[in-house]
């Protein structure tokens, strides 16, 4: 039989209200054995009453009972609105264990409700993020998928994906052959419609992902370049050393803000130079190209007061050769002529600032946001996805659709597409959590926050 379990439902430490929730088959029998008898738990009505500890009052709650289907996990559910001291809520916590309740594991709240066809995995999931989004863009992005927009769009695909395998198969079916044939134009143009889906949703992983962990911005450039400065004026308060002798930054500095609700994390790095002047420096240096190859945007300072040094062109076409988006930032416009560029840039963006003045810094902060509005996002009304395992399983019917569409071409016959189409399929059922095997699911739900 499955057990009933029981989890804090709100954070450790003292608190006005605490919450605690009991989910499973006992959950009202479980209750009753720390109440008074005769207390009417009327469904989904909060009740007042007196929680014992024995001969003695524990607290007096709010308890709230949730029959079954009608809860959060399709359970049996039991709330305690609590006086939030850590004694009450680990002495209830214990009752009931003893009453019969075991601890929930992480995520087995949202794992039964998933079970019991409260959400589906991708819901699930945007729950998750839900709880731990630290700003503005990730709690959209988590509403967005929550509110089943993501899965809306996937099983739309899923659906005209099982029809077009369903005209497949009773074809296959037909041996005596008294059905019209399908006609490889309405196969191929059918299949290009799903797979020019899928691979706009796969666009907006890069994105999804720079939302919800934020986008990753390191700030490179020579000595004494301004960079240090730059961090500052962007966080708004003095957290990196400034001064005028080049190599004052050693160690890489990372400090995280937001603008307009999006996370960026800026990591300000050593300056490079040819002549490092001591091991610390060395290794400052190392680090700084370490931090610029995880970045996901790198900010090229340069100083305009002076012409670049061999070693800055040097670092330039190394960023370049990455491949990585940059905006070549120019400083110091207060003492030099802004308009001039000093390098030979395929650059995206230039941006002339003064960290002194703070002029060109608001625009320098539409440029790094523009790297997660991209204009993919707006035609997909805000849904995307943002986890690497959603944006596998994505790829993964893309590419099964692809082939599909490559044996169409050498006209490799009806199974051969039902094959791929079985498969790209799968991998949507897989994403959305249909067929997921149950060790994936353990995984996943394991990085719920407990009582979740
Ligand atoms: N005039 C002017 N000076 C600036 C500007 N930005 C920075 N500086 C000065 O340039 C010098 C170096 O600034 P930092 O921010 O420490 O430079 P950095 O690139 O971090 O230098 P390292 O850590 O040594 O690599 C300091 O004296 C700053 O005051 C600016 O926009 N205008
Ligand atoms: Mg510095």
């Amino acid at each position: 039989m499955q057990t009933t379990i029981v989890a804090p439902a709100t954070a450790a430490g003292q608190s006005a209200v605490s919450l605690v929730r009991l989910s499973g088959p006992e959950s009202l029998s479980i209750l009753r054995k720390l109440t008074k008898p005769n207390i009417n738990f009327a469904p989904r009505q909060q009740v007042f009453c007196r929680l014992m500890d024995g001969l003695e009052v524990l607290d007096e709650a709010l308890v709230t009972y949730f029959p079954a289907p009608r809860s959060f996990t399709g359970e049996d559910v039991v709330e305690f609105a609590l006086h939030g001291s850590a004694y009450i809520r680990g002495r209830l916590l214990e009752l009931l264990c003893q009453a019969g309740a075991v601890p929930a594991a992480r995520g087995e709240f949202s794992y039964r409700a998933f079970l019991n066809g409260k959400m589906d995995l991708l819901e699930a999931q945007g729950l998750c993020d839900l709880i731990s989004a630290g700003n503005k863009a990730a709690h959209d992005l988590a509403l967005s998928s929550l509110d089943g927009r993501l899965s809306e769009k996937l099983n739309h695909i899923k659906s005209a994906l099982s029809e077009l395998l369903a005209q497949i198969e009773v074809r296959l079916d037909d041996v005596d052959e008294e059905m019209v044939p399908l006609k490889e134009e309405y196969i191929s143009s059918a299949l290009e419609k799903q797979v020019a889906l899928l691979k706009k949703l796969a666009d907006t992983f890069s994105v999804g992902r720079f939302i919800k962990e934020g986008l990753k911005t390191a700030i490179v450039g020579a000595p004494n370049c301004g960079k240090s400065s730059l961090l500052n004026a962007l966080v708004g308060f003095d957290r990196a050393i400034v001064a005028d002798k080049s190599g004052t930054t050693r160690d890489t500095v990372e400090e995280t803000v937001d603008l307009e609700g999006q996370k960026i994390i800026l990591t300000d790095t050593a300056g490079i130079r040819e002549h490092a002047l001591d091991p610390a420096e060395q290794e400052g240096m190392k680090r700084s190209l370490r931090a610029m190859e995880k970045a996901d945007l790198v900010l090229f300072v340069a100083d305009l007061t002076r012409e670049l040094t061999t070693q800055e062109q040097q670092l330039w076409t190394d960023v370049e050769q990455q491949n990585k988006p940059v905006i070549l930032v120019l400083n110091k416009t207060d003492e030099a002529d802004a308009g001039r560029c000093p390098l030979e840039s395929k650059a995206l963006r230039t941006v002339y600032v003064s960290c002194k003045t703070g002029q060109g810094l608001d625009l320098l902060k539409k440029e790094i946001l523009s790297f997660v509005s991209a204009p993919q996002l707006q035609q997909q009304d805000g849904v995307m996805i943002s986890n690497l395992r959603q944006y596998e399983s994505v790829l993964h019917a893309q590419t099964e659709l692809e082939s599909a569409l490559v044996q169409l071409r050498y006209q490799a016959g009806l199974e051969l597409y039902a094959e791929h189409i079985r498969a790209a399929l799968a991998a949507l059922r897989d994403l959305i959590g249909d067929v997921t095997p149950d060790d994936v699911l353990g995984i996943i739900f394991s990085k719920f926050c407990m009582g979740k």
